[in-house]
């Protein structure tokens, strides 16, 4: 690997502590608290813990996955087959060679990286769910995507390759059998996707090599001493270098960051199924909660003759409630990251929560004044002051359960950041990306997708 720059390695040592921190406390999390295990959850969360263990798995085995896509006969096959330098993988002018996706191994000279080659069905072959998703599966798993088009793009073949580039994994465009196409060349395949895109969301990849991996036999006159002539078909070598050079430029400077963000990706993906299987199942429990804390912020603030302790009453409660709701589901949060999230819900719900502290602040005021003149002399004042009370109590019991709902929300959605999840490892990568690298163009994507 590239030595002269330590980066890489940080950056998988980050991946995999986030990953291991993540993976043993999803383990055993179960059986924090008074909460017994659940079986129901365990069961449903089951499959979420396997690809979080498959995501550390990949990382130390060191394995980038490359997949080949592309619709039938585009030569997805040939171009593993001449990456490969043997013809391993059958391929064929009829539609439909490949019915299932195959990986085979794959070294590139003085890269310690091991390289999984992965070929799979033409999009337009795969029939039906099943199929479909079997191709997602493969890219969802693959570190660099090569999508393979030959001759003049179709808008099917533009639809496959924006619906592919949505996944957010870096993609190389093949312009396969270029030996038929001598004309082509990179800005007549950007005006085609141009057209294709008819400005909208218009997607144009970074990369594009023009090959051609298993080029026509060419027909070849043998003139023999004695005069006499004969012609023979003669296979041409594949033209392959420009593909190689740019899998080997993109792997020996960044399959670390590579590898480390898609099994952060991975494993983002698998804590967020886990946090909304846990958060379904626990429904009935946690809204028992979020009313239980409404009640007890309704009474606290409605008792309460003090403004600045109704404040810090509700803000407690609040809090309390937070860290109850993240017992409940079992999920990875401290008291700094409870107190984080309600500040950010406190911010996010501005509106309501402020209206509830304005309206406190001119209750609690008027009801701490009254209530000090209702002791003293007044005994008008006393209705005066309950009025006051049960109407901010009311409102501070309704805060709170718009506290709980977002905290739910909150949980639901975020439970992979924290000082050791998946996003904030992610995001600390991103950070520190090279302006002059393939994942520093996708940079923007993928934090839009954090
Ligand atoms: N002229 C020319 N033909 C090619 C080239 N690459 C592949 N072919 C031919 O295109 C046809 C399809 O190639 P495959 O590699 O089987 O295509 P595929 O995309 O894997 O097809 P499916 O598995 O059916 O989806 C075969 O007949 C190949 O010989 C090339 O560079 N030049
Ligand atoms: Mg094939």
């Amino acid at each position: 690997m590239n030595e002269s720059n330590p980066k890489p390695r940080e950056e998988y040592k980050q991946a995999r502590e986030s990953l291991q921190r993540s993976l043993s406390w999803y383990s055993s999390f179960r059986r924090h608290h008074k909460y017994r295990p659940d079986v129901e959850v365990q069961a449903a969360v089951r499959q979420d813990l396997q690809a979080l263990k498959s995501a550390l798995d990949k990382l130390d085995r060191k394995v980038i996955k490359i997949a080949a896509f592309g619709l039938v006969s585009r030569g997805k096959s040939a171009v593993v087959n001449a990456l490969l330098g043997q013809k391993i993988l059958t391929t064929g002018p009829l539609h439909g060679v490949t019915q299932y996706p195959r990986s085979i191994p794959w070294t590139i000279p003085n890269c310690e990286m091991a390289i999984e080659l992965i070929d799979t069905p033409g999009l337009d072959e795969i029939e039906g769910q099943a199929r479909a998703k079997m191709a997602r599966d493969v890219a969802y798993e693959a570190d660099l995507i090569l999508f393979i088009v030959a001759g003049d793009v179709t808008r099917t073949e533009y639809e496959a390759l924006s619906n592919l580039h949505q996944i957010e994994k870096p993609l190389i465009l093949v312009f396969n059998k270029i030996d038929l196409y001598p004309d082509t060349d990179r800005e007549e395949i950007y005006r085609q996707l141009q057209e294709l895109s008819q400005g909208n969301n218009a997607y144009f990849p970074d990369e594009i090599a023009l090959v051609s991996a298993e080029p026509q036999p060419v027909q070849v006159r043998i003139e023999f001493p004695g005069g006499q002539v004969k012609t023979e078909w003669e296979e041409s070598p594949p033209q392959i270098e420009e593909l190689q050079k740019m899998i080997t430029k993109i792997i020996s400077q960044e399959g670390n960051t590579l590898l480390a963000i898609s099994a952060l990706f991975q494993a983002k993906k698998a804590q967020e199924n886990i946090a909304k299987k846990t958060i379904e199942l626990r429904e009935k429990e946690a809204e028992e909660i979020i009313w239980k804390y409404a009640k007890y912020k309704a009474i606290a603030v409605g008792i309460n003759p003090v403004f600045f302790l109704d404040i810090l009453g509700g803000a407690i409660t609040d809090f309390a409630l937070i860290n109850s709701l993240a017992k409940l589901y079992g999920l990875p949060i401290t008291n700094y990251q409870a107190g984080k999230l309600w500040r950010q819900i406190f911010v996010s719900s501005g509106s309501l929560l402020l209206g509830e502290l304005a309206i406190g602040a001119v209750l609690g005021v008027g009801k701490s004044a009254t209530a000090i003149i209702g002791a003293f002399e007044n005994p008008g004042a006393f209705t005066a002051y309950s009025g006051a009370a049960i109407s901010q109590g009311a409102i501070a019991g309704y805060g709170a359960y718009a506290v709980g709902k977002a905290a739910q929300k909150y949980l639901e959605q975020g439970c992979s950041w924290g000082s050791f999840g998946a996003k904030t490892a992610i995001k600390n990568i991103l950070d520190r990306t090279d302006p002059d690298t393939i994942i520093y163009r996708l940079q923007q994507e993928l934090r839009e997708n954090l």
